[in-house]
C-alpha cells in the first residue's frame, strides 16, 4: 500500500525527528511516497527540490495514487493543510495527529472535519498506537 505522510517544511522544522519516528512506524504498512518530509537535514530554506511548481505537481501525484494521507499536524503548515483538503476530496482515508501545546490550538478546518480522523497524543508510542489502531479499524490492513 502507498502511503502518504504530510508534516511542516516551511512551516517550520521542529517536530522533524517525530516524522522521521512516524514514517518508520508506517513502513510496517507499505511505501511511504514521502520519506524526505522526515529528514534531518532538510530545512525551511532548502532550494534542492526542484522549482515549487515541479514540487507540487509531483506530490499531487503522489497524493492522488496513495489511499491513505497520515499528517502530523502539532505545527501548522499551509502546505500540510492543503495536502489534508485534498485528500479529503479525493475521498482518501485521513488520520491527523496532533501533540497539544499550551497557547496553542489545532484549525477548526481539521478538527472540526468529519472525514478526517483526528487523534491528539502526548509521547510517540501513543502516536504510534494511533496509526495501529487506525490502519486496523479504518484501513482494514494488518503490519
Ligand atoms: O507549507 P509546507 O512547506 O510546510 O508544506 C509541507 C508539505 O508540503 C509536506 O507534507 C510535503 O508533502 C509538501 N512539500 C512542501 N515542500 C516540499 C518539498 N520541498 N518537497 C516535497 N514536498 C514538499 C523540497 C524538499 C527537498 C529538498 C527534499
Amino acid at each position: 500500500m502507498k502511503i502518504y505522510f504530510a508534516g511542516s517544511i516551511r512551516g517550520g522544522r521542529d517536530d522533524a525527528a517525530v516524522y522521521a519516528q512516524l514514517i518508520d512506524h508506517l513502513r510496517a504498512y507499505g511505501r511511504v511516497l514521502t520519506e524526505h518530509v522526515g529528514s534531518s537535514t532538510l530545512t525551511v530554506l532548502d532550494e534542492d527540490g526542484g522549482s515549487d511548481a515541479f514540487i507540487h505537481t509531483q506530490d499531487v501525484a503522489w497524493l492522488t495514487e496513495a489511499p491513505v494521507l497520515v499528517a502530523e499536524v502539532s505545527t501548522p503548515s499551509l502546505g500540510v493543510g492543503y495536502e489534508i483538503g485534498r485528500a479529503v476530496e479525493q475521498g482518501k482515508h485521513v488520520l491527523c495527529l496532533y501533540r497539544p501545546r499550551d497557547g496553542r490550538r489545532l484549525s477548526a478546518m481539521i478538527a472540526g472535519c468529519p472525514d478526517v480522523v483526528n487523534v491528539t497524543y502526548h509521547n510517540l508510542e501513543e502516536a504510534k498506537a494511533s496509526i495501529d489502531h487506525f490502519f486496523r479499524t479504518v484501513v482494514s490492513i494488518a503490519p
